[in-house]
Formats: structure tokens, sequence, C-alpha cells
């Protein structure tokens, strides 16, 4: 059974993670069945969320696990797209995660109107994975 680690539901979304809902979206589209664990935070890998532990393996980052998916489990999630579809998919991918995705950051965390509804929302609900461990 694959784990996979996320923050758990909030802001109205099954997470505040879109690459945590991305990793959810390519499991449920491979029909792979999972669990997800939501105390996984202080030992993340790469110090971020989501990753995998696929039965010992574990995998950081939604774009590995994407291509852990489609090596292990032989599930092309392009398929059906030409070479050329496929490359544009995978700039706009890119794009969107490398770059649009900082507009979201910015709304979220560094807009001062915002605050009661970001940064207060996000580590109210989450302060246990913050909070010192000593
Ligand atoms: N490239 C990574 C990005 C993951 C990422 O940025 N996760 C954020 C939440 S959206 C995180 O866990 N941040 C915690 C931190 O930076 O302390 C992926 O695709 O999984």
């Amino acid at each position: 059974m694959i784990t996979l680690y996320a923050f758990g539901p909030l802001f109205s979304l099954p997470d505040p993670s879109p690459f945590v809902m991305k990793a959810e979206i390519l499991l449920k589209m491979a029909g792979l069945p999972h669990k997800i664990d939501l105390n996984g935070f202080r030992t993340a890998p790469k110090g971020k969320l989501p990753y995998i532990n696929d039965d010992g393996e574990r995998i950081a980052d939604s774009t590995f696990i994407r291509s852990h998916i489609e090596r292990k489990y032989k599930f092309d999630f392009d398929r059906g797209l030409s070479a050329e579809q496929r490359a544009i998919a995978w700039a706009f991918e890119k794009m969107a995660e490398d770059n649009l995705y900082w507009t979201v950051v910015d709304a979220r965390w560094m807009d001062d109107a915002n605050f009661n509804n970001g940064p207060r929302t996000f580590f109210r609900a989450f302060r246990h994975l913050f909070a010192p461990s000593w």
C-alpha cells in the first residue's frame, strides 16, 4: 500500500498544497490504492510535502512521484498525446509549477490584507507540524 504524506484539508481544499493535490490526483488517475498520512512533514526527505512511501521506497516531489508511478506501474499519464503534445503539456506543467505557483504564494503569504485567511489560518490548523519538538 502506498502512503501519501500530506498536510490535510484546508481553505475548502483537499489540501492547501497544490503539489499534494497533484500527487493524490496522480495516484487516483493511476488507480493505485493508497492511504494519506498527515504526520510526515517533520521527516520529509526534502523538508517539503508531498512525498510517498511505496513499499519502503520514499519518493519526494510530485514530479518524481509521477515518474515513479509511470516507471513502476507502467502508467502513462500522457497516453494518446503525440510527442509534440507531450512537450507542450510538459512546458505548461513546468510554467504552472515553477512560475505561476509563486503568484499563489504571494497572494497567500505576502498580502497583508489576506493575513487572517492565509498564514494565520494555516498555522492554526497545522501548528503541530511546526512546533518545536523539545
Ligand atoms: N517541487 C515540489 C514542491 C513541493 C512544495 O513546495 N511543497 C510545499 C507546500 S506547497 C512545502 O511543503 N513547503 C514547506 C516548506 O517549504 O517548509 C513538488 O512538486 O512536490
